[in-house]
């Protein structure tokens, strides 16, 4: 399939699917084009190897080594590279940008996401491959708007009809890449841009590249016809803007009616910002005109500090029965694109300065990733701290509820009465006590219903305390989050009420409770005498007597609320209990049962509240809270500039408190500190072949 010839007029031909063809670069020039044992053997790109083995030594960056031929590193763990070097370097860089997701809802995490992706896919589709292969062709992305002629100026620089121009499509097809057959075998294997697949003929599948070998182009240098920058169609400028990413030069493509247009020259600001090297083609300049408006856009090229980009200004003309532009017209342009291809030190400088630039952009994209980690770090523990806080509140409500006597109203407390029997006992306790000490056993376990019945009305009335509290706080959680815009929309309504097993739980608790404090009495009466002489039942009778004693947390000292509450009985409560164990097991008991209670409640509380925090890690961010730690350590490594602190830095935030934000930082400073140590634009400066007129 790829051995057909290309079906379109002119000496292009389709790329042959060459098994010989080794990808080695076409010229071979010595200055720069020693070929590289780094080299990929075939056209399969292989996503571990480009990330994990650093295709070029880190010494094969720096300019004097650069003809020296490179050893491929042997990766030791495919993900984690380690060691120097600027491919190691970028290759952590990474994996820490494609481990972070900004998945809460936050001014900034849309631009993160996408910056994010870019940054991935600008190491994979072009920082990568073209720092291991420093020497391949230049590629020449051709870029602007919605026709301004960028497929005619291609197919007219080419002499054949290799991209279709004229086309208003509203489909995403394929973009064209034109090279010399001697070219065609580096940029079919894929090294570069390895996301696209390669076709030979035109297509409209999607993320898919056309290659056309076209013998009038020299080798060296290729050609890509970009989809408009300004298409209608998403996928058309996304595409656009990646394979702009992946250019070592922009023939950037405007005409005489639009040059001024608003979103090249913001693109073009961008690419001037970073370093990328550009050139201009206005093109379908009326002959009257051309002054004027070259003038025009040289100042506006001078106002974006772009005054040094070359300016190719092409006059409107009729194209011909191929669609073709007169060969005179575009005679400069490809004089000056074969100057280029033929000067191997012209193309390195180019590539160099704009692989430069494009490492360092790295910086500041990946510090407004970090920026936007800690963002979401921030509000993950926002809004985690806002579920705590209703929760911690429920808490304190319960734990007020089994202080200010509440618990010792209606039908507890009826219960209560009934089950100690009449006022009259109590009245005469406290002066007969001692007396009255088996008397008072024999009351208490004497009354098997009561007994039951209290038991029943203290259940009920600590569950029906429970699930209110448990209620208020689901409410002001979810109010909470709905307050938040990443909480509003992690939460859903269910997450507004307790949970549907809750009452249940509640239940449970309770009677689990009981079970304990019976559990405490027995233990603690085990060593008195009375238990001999009772039965089962009078510890049982004893534990309903500990358990309104831990309602009344004012540690038996009745305030008036609680004697009005309480009318006085809990006081009676206690008294029966001295009585039974004497005063300090009996706040032993209390204490002991009041902590138990709680334990239970903060677990309780702790499962309706995991069910907002279970949102949260679901999607996979830390809490700032829970992140913290290693702060301090990379703000020192990432404020210095020395290899050796950089790699110590590495090594002592490489903990797991370390923040996603701070591990991104941490890589960025790498890079940077390796991109500087590579040079990459020392002593190759940037010199273009001069522009006529
Ligand atoms: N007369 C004339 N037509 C041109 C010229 N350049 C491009 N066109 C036409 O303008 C239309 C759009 O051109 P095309 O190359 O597809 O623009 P693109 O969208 O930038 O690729 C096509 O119909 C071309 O034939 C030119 O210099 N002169
Ligand atoms: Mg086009």
């Amino acid at each position: 399939m790829h051995g057909e010839p290309a079906a379109e007029p002119g000496r292009a031909v389709v790329v042959p699917d060459s098994p010989s063809d080794d990808g080695t670069p076409s010229d071979g020039a010595p200055s720069d084009g020693a070929p590289s044992d780094g080299a990929p053997s075939d056209g399969a790109p292989d996503a571990a190897a480009r990330s994990g083995a650093p295709a070029a030594s880190p010494e094969s960056v720096a300019p004097t080594e650069l003809a020296a031929p490179t050893k491929p590193d042997t990766p030791t763990q495919p993900n984690a590279p380690t060691g120097p070097g600027l491919p190691a370097a970028l290759a952590r860089l990474r994996a820490a940008v494609a481990a972070v997701t900004y998945p809460l809802v936050m001014p900034s995490a849309d631009e993160a996401r996408r910056v994010a992706r870019g940054v991935v896919t600008q190491l994979d589709d072009y920082l990568l491959p073209r720092l291991a292969r420093l020497d391949a062709p230049l590629l020449v992305v051709v870029g602007g708007s919605t026709g301004a002629g960028k497929s005619t100026l291609v197919n007219s620089l080419v002499r054949a009809r290799v991209s279709a121009a004229g086309v208003l499509r509203p489909t995403t097809r394929s973009p064209v890449l034109v090279c010399n057959p001697a070219d065609s075998g580096w940029f079919r294997q894929g090294e570069l841009l390895p996301g696209l697949t390669r076709t030979a003929e035109p297509t409209d599948e999607p993320d898919t590249l056309q290659l056309v070998a076209a013998p009038a182009l020299a080798p060296g240098l290729a050609l890509l016809d970009a989809p408009d920058i300004d298409s209608v169609v998403d996928a058309n400028r996304a595409l656009a803007t990646q394979l702009l990413a992946a250019a070592d030069l922009w023939l950037f493509v405007t005409t005489a009616a639009r040059y001024a247009d608003a979103v090249p020259w913001e693109l073009l600001r961008t690419a001037r910002a970073r370093g990328t090297v550009i050139a201009l083609a206005l093109d379908r300049v009326p002959p009257e005109a051309a002054d004027e408006i070259s003038a025009h856009l040289s100042e506006m090229l001078a106002a974006n500090d772009l005054a040094a980009a070359p300016l190719f200004v092409l006059p409107e003309t009729e194209v011909d029965g191929q669609g073709l532009l007169p060969e005179p017209v575009t005679a400069e342009l490809r004089e000056w694109f074969d100057r280029l291809a033929g000067d191997a030190a012209a193309r390195a400088a180019v590539v160099r300065q704009t692989l430069d630039g494009a490492l360092a952009a790295l910086v500041p994209a990946v510090a407004g990733l970090a920026t936007a980690a800690d963002e979401q770090a921030a509000a993950a523990a926002t809004l985690t701290e806002r579920v705590r806080g209703a929760y911690r509140g429920a808490r304190t409500g319960v734990e007020q509820a089994m202080q200010d006597g509440r618990l010792l109203r209606g039908e507890v407390l009826a219960r209560w009465q009934e089950f100690v029997g009449t006022g009259e006992l109590f009245r005469t306790l406290e002066a007969r006590i001692g007396r009255l000490r088996d008397r008072v056993v024999a009351g208490v376990t004497g009354r098997p219903g009561p007994g039951r019945q209290l038991q029943a009305a203290i259940e009920s009335q600590l569950v029906t305390v429970l699930r209110e509290a448990a209620a208020e706080a689901a409410e002001l959680a979810y109010t909470g989050w709905q307050a938040h815009p990443a909480g509003a929309a992690l939460s859903t309504p269910e997450l507004g009420r307790p949970s549907d097993d809750l009452p249940d739980r509640a239940e449970r608790l309770v009677r689990d409770w009981q079970r304990d404090v019976l559990e405490l009495v027995r233990a603690e009466a085990g060593e008195r005498r009375f238990v001999a002489r009772t039965a089962a039942y009078a510890v049982n009778a004893t534990g309903l007597a500990v358990m309104v004693a831990v309602f009344t947390a004012t540690a038996f000292i009745p305030t008036g609320l609680e004697v009005a509450a309480a009318g006085g009985t809990t006081v009676a409560a206690q008294k029966v209990l001295e009585a039974i164990f004497g005063d300090q097991a009996v706040r032993n008991l209390a204490n002991k049962s009041r902590a138990g209670l709680l334990g239970r409640v903060d677990a309780l509380f702790e499962a309706e509240a995991a069910r907002y925090s279970a949102r949260i890690e679901a999607i996979g961010v830390t809490p700032a809270a829970d992140a913290g730690g290693a702060v301090a350590a990379t703000t020192d490594g990432a404020a210095t500039t020395e290899h050796a602190a950089a790699t110590e830095h590495a090594a002592a935030t490489d903990g797991a408190v370390m923040s996603v934000a701070d591990r991104l930082r941490g890589a960025a400073a790498e890079v940077e500190q390796e991109r500087m140590r590579a040079q990459l634009t020392e002593g190759t400066p940037l010199t273009l072949p001069a522009v006529a007129s």
